[in-house]
């Protein structure tokens, strides 16, 4: 028995693990007590790591149309395809879709993006397009840089609002959350956790105090705060105002959230004019605020326009890039509070040719025009990296007829999905313990400045090999080189990469590898957006497209039954929802109804109840729970049944951002099979 200090990498918080290996079998992981920021904690998914690591399906060789093959045959046939496609159509014909199974993979994500880079090709998607675009655009939009992520000063804030986030699930959306339950206890300890949300959820059980509010309309309320607070003795921090922000865009703030008045607020929230009296009170008591967005945020129709007023809560407040309120974690490994930082300022580039109104961002186009692409003939080509389109983006039916009509479609993958079926060329990738990896994409999302560097746990398996090896040898093949200076496919290894990752890091590698376990630089790093980034250290408080977002919601009228994302335990999106083919428990995939809901179509719990929007319908099983704001159907996403993103729809994106709508769809539910049952 051999036992390997190592961090899980199935999602954000990054978990310290200990695990247990007998040779090269996978025996246990437990949490590593040792670890300072997730205290021996781990969740039900990375205990099924030994489970995943042995799941009867991994891909052990990669395959050619279906059959197992060689390296040399899948990649010398691929690099052959390719030349043709870029010949005929140019190198936009290659489009890639990078999903969050290789956002902890930080060299695989590295060289498959360089791959992209080096042909080079614009069609490049990811997952931000589907989970948090409204995030990004309103950093870029506000602080000049789409990498500010907000986070929590768990330290020192005495008043949280959580705001359609459910940590004690999902560990964090982008903002990691590690040991969930005993972080969340002391901020309540601390003062007050307030939990904005359509469902009393396993969050909002340790709030101080919930907010059911109806889905889509975040905005409303947090424009009645920053409206309340900006009026004479509201509550503003005017100092912080007339140091970091312009008197102008205070004044067009006070103009956009005018028409929020309590009761217009409160009507439109289906809340009581008492809660928001509640709340405003809450944060005049402690000046300071630590709010947190999550997915219900983003994937909402008012994504920005929310996301806007909870920055603008902040600054208003002198909350950001300050103890007590929030901080930006500068990165461990990216280091922007070390130098200087270019700041843009928000105007889209081209879209995608078939879906022109939609804008390019941060060097991607958004998922939402991916079939488009296909069908339009402008994509001949698609790399999956460590996603699952089928059941992440909208419409999976018409995604998957367009994908048979690819010339080629690149699974990079570590177990056999749908996706992996319809695949030309699949790449059985080294899975995460069998690689040595340092946190790169989740840098900056990690609850600490901090960095760990884990070892591969166990030898790769069969025929796989480490992504970044595939994408550079079939560079290789092309005749392009992404490797740096000196270093050829065949004898670079892991750390040769990781040492050039680190070269600026907070550590330098040599620390980074002696290290006993994960670094911890500091818990908190304040100021450095003020002085590094914001031009005279002033944020831009009211961004005209972000206005003029507002202006449109002020006669919104909501839908009287909308569908609204959940996230579960024990899968992470489609990965492990067959609980490692059945070694561990799985999540149902159960439909949460209100019994006001359910009671008129006739539905009890157990029922199998259709969901339709005007877009598509699924069946899945009914579970009647007074939990849920009546109003609301909740349905996880990451099943092949049902699959939810049946109910969503390419066309229905956001003009700004690029994101597909995923939560606030309306719906209309039905018994599917009304003549049995009485
Ligand atoms: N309607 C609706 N749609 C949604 C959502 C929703 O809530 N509702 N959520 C959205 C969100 S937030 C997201 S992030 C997307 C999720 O979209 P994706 O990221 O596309 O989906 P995952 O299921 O996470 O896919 C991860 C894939 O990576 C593979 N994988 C695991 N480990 C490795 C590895 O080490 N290397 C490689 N190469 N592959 C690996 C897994 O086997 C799996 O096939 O879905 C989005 N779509
Ligand atoms: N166990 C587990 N963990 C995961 C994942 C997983 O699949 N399983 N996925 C990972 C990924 S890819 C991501 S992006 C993160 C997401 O992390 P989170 O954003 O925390 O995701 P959820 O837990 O689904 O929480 C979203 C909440 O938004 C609420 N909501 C819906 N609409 C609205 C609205 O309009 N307003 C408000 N205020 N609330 C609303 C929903 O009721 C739900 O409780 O989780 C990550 N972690
Ligand atoms: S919360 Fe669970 S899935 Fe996420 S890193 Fe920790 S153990 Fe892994
Ligand atoms: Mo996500």
């Amino acid at each position: 028995m051999v036992m390997t200090r190592s961090y899980c990498r199935f999602c954000g918080a990054l978990c310290g693990i200990l695990v247990e290996t007998d040779g090269e079998r996978v025996t246990s992981v437990r949490g590593d007590p040792t670890h300072p920021l997730s205290k021996g904690y781990t969740c039900p998914k990375g205990r099924a790591l030994p489970a995943f690591h042995h799941h009867p399906d991994r891909l052990d060789q990669p395959l050619l149309r279906g059959q197992p093959t060689s390296w040399d045959e899948v990649l010398g046939d691929l690099a052959a395809r390719l030349g043709d496609i870029v010949a005929a159509h140019g190198p936009d014909a290659v489009a890639s879709f990078v999903g969050t199974g290789s956002a902890f993979d930080v060299n695989g994500r590295r060289l498959a993006e360089r791959f992209m880079q080096a042909l080079p090709s614009r069609s490049r998607y990811s997952t931000a397009t589907v989970d948090n675009a409204s995030k990004p655009l309103v950093a870029e939009l506000m602080g000049g840089h789409p990498g500010l992520v907000p986070a929590v000063d768990h330290h020192g804030a005495t008043l949280v609002l959580l705001f359609g986030t459910n940590p004690v699930v999902s560990h964090g959306h982008l903002n990691a959350f590690p040991d969930p339950i005993v972080r969340l206890r002391a901020l309540a300890a601390r003062g007050e956790l307030w939990v904005v949300d359509p469902r009393h959820h396993e969050t909002a059980r340790l709030a101080t105090r919930h907010l059911a509010v109806r889905p889509g309309t975040d905005y409303a309320l947090l424009a009645y705060l920053v409206r309340s607070l900006l009026e004479a003795r509201g509550g503003a921090d005017s100092a912080y105002l007339e140091a970091h922000t312009r008197p102008e865009d205070v004044d067009r703030l006070r103009e956009a959230v005018a028409p929020f008045d309590r009761a217009t607020a409160a009507a439109r929230c289906g809340l009581a004019e008492t809660d928001l009296d509640d709340l405003l009170s809450a944060i005049q008591r402690h000046r300071r605020v630590a709010g947190q967005t999550g997915t219900g945020v983003t994937m909402s129709p008012a994504a920005n326009a929310s996301e806007w007023l909870m920055w603008a809560l902040h600054i208003v407040t002198g909350s950001f890039d300050a103890p007590g309120g929030m901080w930006f974690n500068p990165g461990f490994m990216k280091c922007f509070d070390r130098r200087p930082i270019r700041a843009s300022d928000g105007t889209p580039g081209p879209g995608p040719r078939s879906r022109p109104e939609l804008p390019g961002r941060w060097g991607e186009l958004p998922c939402a025009a991916l079939a488009d692409e296909i069908e339009a003939g402008n994509v001949r080509a698609l790399f999956v990296v460590g996603g699952n389109p089928l059941t992440a983006l909208a419409q999976p039916d018409r995604l998957a007829a367009a994908f048979a009509r690819l010339d080629v479609l690149v699974v990079a993958d570590v177990v056999r999905t749908e996706v992996t079926e319809l695949a030309t060329h699949t790449f059985a990738c080294a899975g995460q313990l069998e690689r040595a990896d340092l946190p790169g994409l989740a840098d900056t999302f990690q609850v600490a400045v901090a960095a760990q560097y884990t070892p591969a746990v166990v030898p790769p398996a069969g025929d796989r090999r480490p992504m970044w090896w595939a994408f550079a040898e079939l560079a290789r093949h092309l005749g392009l080189k992404l490797l740096p200076k000196g270093l050829e496919p065949d004898t670079c290894t892991d750390e040769d990469l990781l040492a050039i990752m680190a070269d600026r890091s907070v550590a330098s590698w040599a620390e980074l590898k002696a290290a006993p376990g994960v670094i911890v630089a500091s818990e908190g790093s304040f100021g450095w957006v003020r002085r590094n980034l914001l031009p005279e250290g002033r944020w831009r408080l009211a961004p005209e497209a972000l206005v003029a977002e507002l202006a449109t919601l002020v006669d919104q009228q909501p839908a009287p039954l909308v569908l609204i994302p959940r996230r579960q335990l024990r899968h992470m999106n489609a990965q492990l929802r067959d609980g490692a083919a059945g070694a561990v428990r799985a999540d149902r995939p159960d439909v949460l109804l209100h019994p006001d809901d359910a009671r008129p179509a006739g539905v009890r719990s157990g029922d199998l109840v259709t969901v339709s929007s005007a877009h598509g319908s699924v069946t899945g099983v009914a579970c009647l729970s007074g939990e849920l704001r009546s109003g609301t159907v909740s349905i996880p996403h990451g099943f092949a049944e049902p699959n939810v993103s049946r109910l969503t729809a390419s066309g229905d994106a956001d003009r700004l951002s690029g994101m597909t709508r995923q939560s606030g769809i309306p719906v209309t539910v039905a018994r599917a099979d009304p003549s049995s049952g009485s």
